[in-house]
């Protein structure tokens, strides 16, 4: 007790020059040489502290308490057993902090990414003339889609694609615009277009749209404003002077559009030639004009505004031509020049993909990646760049750091008219192997210009083709009527003045067997049913419960879905 005591009193209360303080002084007297327990000289006295400051040394053992003068503290923090433990739990928690931030980076850096929309489920695409009439007139238009969402649903589609339906003289059916920011009267109105992006979203699908910037119909403003040098827009237009003599003319070079024959065409109201890719009524814009360029981009805004998810771009490839024009060089060298117009008999070095035009594709991407800021709202860019070779198509896939399409959309395999396990194989393993790492991959059975799978493989290859693409890494994507096994039409026939190449693979949807198959309730359809219809309908396909079934949902597609998306994940790293 007296030990107790007298320990309490060398450190709990101690006087400075006479008078007694709770401790909080300033002691300038401690006998630092003292504090080092591992002091020889220390001995058992080690913590013995000068507390009175009377210069007799206090011998007594003095221990950290609470309340002490930091100064003192200072002192005991000093020994080497109370440092040498901190030092050690300091460096220890910043090793913790740099392991957890390192282990955190890492595993955010090694998971896969979650999908996004566009490569969760399949798209669909629906060529609107042809796929359900609302009013009677014997066409498809877009409120007919709409009635019509819930078959596309029970599908398990998640993406609707419907192909151009701007306003047009519909020369060929899509290409020739009058007007990018207006529906086509045929298809509706543009409120039946809100109305049916509010239905599609309704039902947790998106939409997507076709959009074909190289040119425009010879009706559209722009080219009547361009014809008659109105002001910016006579530069909106491809114009070289050329010699036109009694109804002949004579071209600034050997240029030929896609169709045949020469690409220039005399235009008597500028008397000056006008460049066009395709057909006359299709004058190619001068995407060497920023206006132009500018132009494209706010039809871009204008339909994003309007809520669309996404675009496909076609034709891309024809955006640029050179700007020295000249002759591209004949495939047949020996050839008459005179007798070259078919386009197969030229390389045409300088009218596709030219040096630019990835850089105008991007610019587009720029422009829609504006849109795609809100959580959930990301806009899709595909891109159609139909007859290019794989090497080139890839490379709209973009660089690594610079974006272009989420992938140019792989037609591949809705050409392939063998169906052999061989060819089969070939088509998947080339694009696989050619795509850029860490892009996504997309497969089509079908398409507007292709031949359908029932014409082109034979009906039993049917089913087969349309599992495979579901079961192979990436988007599937269909064409309407394909999940049925409709086949293409005999078109000779037609009395209209229609491109019959265009329509075989564009038939009335074969819904029922009841007249016009379902698709309308009018006297006439634009373009005659398949003869098959009684036997190849939506009808038949939920009856006999293999394609379809409403009340269960659609168990083949919903398995193969299901298969798409577990092998996406395995082979992709994807989840
Ligand atoms: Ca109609
Ligand atoms: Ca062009």
């Amino acid at each position: 007790m007296a030990e107790d005591k007298s320990k309490r009193g060398s450190t709990g209360l101690y006087a400075k020059e006479g008078q007694t303080n709770n401790g909080f002084v300033q002691n300038e007297d401690i006998l630092e040489t003292d504090l080092d327990p591992s002091s020889p000289a220390a001995g058992p006295q080690h913590n013995s502290v000068d507390i009175l400051g009377s210069g007799e040394p206090d011998v007594k053992d003095v221990r950290p308490y609470a309340g002490m003068p930091k100064e003192v503290l200072f002192q005991f923090s000093g020994q080497a057993r109370y440092r040498i433990p901190r030092e050690v739990l300091f460096w220890l928690t910043v090793a913790s902090v740099l392991v957890l931030i390192a282990a955190t980076i890492a595993i955010i850096a090694i998971s896969p990414k979650c999908l996004d929309w566009w490569q969760v489920g399949p798209m669909y695409q629906i060529y609107p003339r042809s796929f359900k009439d609302s009013n009677k007139d014997g066409n498809g238009d877009l409120k007919g889609i709409q009635d019509k969402l819930d078959y596309i649903t029970t599908l398990n589609i998640k993406t609707v694609w419907i192909t151009s339906f701007y306003k047009s003289s519909l020369k060929d059916f899509r290409h020739g615009v009058e007007d990018f920011r207006e529906i086509d009267p045929l298809f509706g109105t543009m409120k039946d277009f809100e109305n049916l992006v509010a239905a599609i979203h309704d039902k947790g699908l998106k939409l997507i749209i076709d959009f074909i910037p190289n040119h425009t119909s010879d009706k559209h403003a722009w080219f009547q404003w361009s014809r008659n040098r109105t002001g910016k827009y006579t530069d909106y237009y491809i114009w070289h002077d050329c010699n036109y003599e009694n109804g002949i003319t004579i071209p600034p070079n050997n240029w030929l559009s896609v169709y045949g024959n020469s690409s220039w065409h005399f235009d008597e109201v500028r008397k000056q030639c006008y460049f066009h890719q395709f057909t006359k009524e299709q004058p190619d814009l001068n995407f060497r004009n920023p206006d132009v360029q500018e132009e494209i981009k706010e039809i871009i805004q204008f339909w994003l505004s309007k809520g669309v998810d996404g675009f496909s771009f076609d034709a891309l490839q024809f955006l640029l031509e050179a700007k020295h024009l000249r002759d591209e060089a004949q495939v047949n060298k020996t050839q008459i020049p005179d007798t070259v117009t078919h386009y197969s008999q030229l390389h045409h070095d300088f009218t596709i993909t030219q040096v630019g035009m990835h850089d105008i594709i991007r610019s587009f991407r720029q422009t829609m990646n504006q849109y795609s800021r809100e959580p959930g709202r990301y806009r899709f860019m595909g891109t159609e760049a139909h007859g290019e070779s794989i090497t080139k198509t890839m490379v709209y896939y973009g660089l690594p750091f610079i974006q272009e399409a989420d992938f140019p959309f792989n037609n591949y395999l809705s050409k392939l008219d063998k169906p052999s396990g061989n060819s089969v194989f070939e088509v998947i393993t080339s694009w696989m192997e050619n795509m850029p790492e860490g892009k996504w991959p997309n497969w089509m059975t079908g398409g507007p210009d292709n031949v359908r799978l029932t014409s082109r493989l034979g009906e039993k290859y049917v089913n087969i083709m349309n599992m495979l693409v579901f079961t192979l890494p990436g988007t599937p994507i269909t064409y309407y009527g394909e999940e049925i096994g409709m086949r293409n039409i005999l078109t000779a026939n037609l009395n209209e003045t229609y491109d019959v190449d265009t329509l075989f693979s564009k038939s009335p949807m074969q819904w029922d067997n009841s007249s016009n198959a379902g698709f309308s309730e009018g006297s006439h359809t634009w373009l005659p049913t398949s003869s098959d219809y009684h036997t190849v309908n939506v009808d038949v396909s939920i009856r006999e419960n293999f394609m379809l079934t409403p009340e269960t949902g659609n168990e083949f597609l919903l398995l193969t879905t299901h298969t798409h998306l577990e092998l996406s994940k395995t082979l992709t790293g994807v989840v």
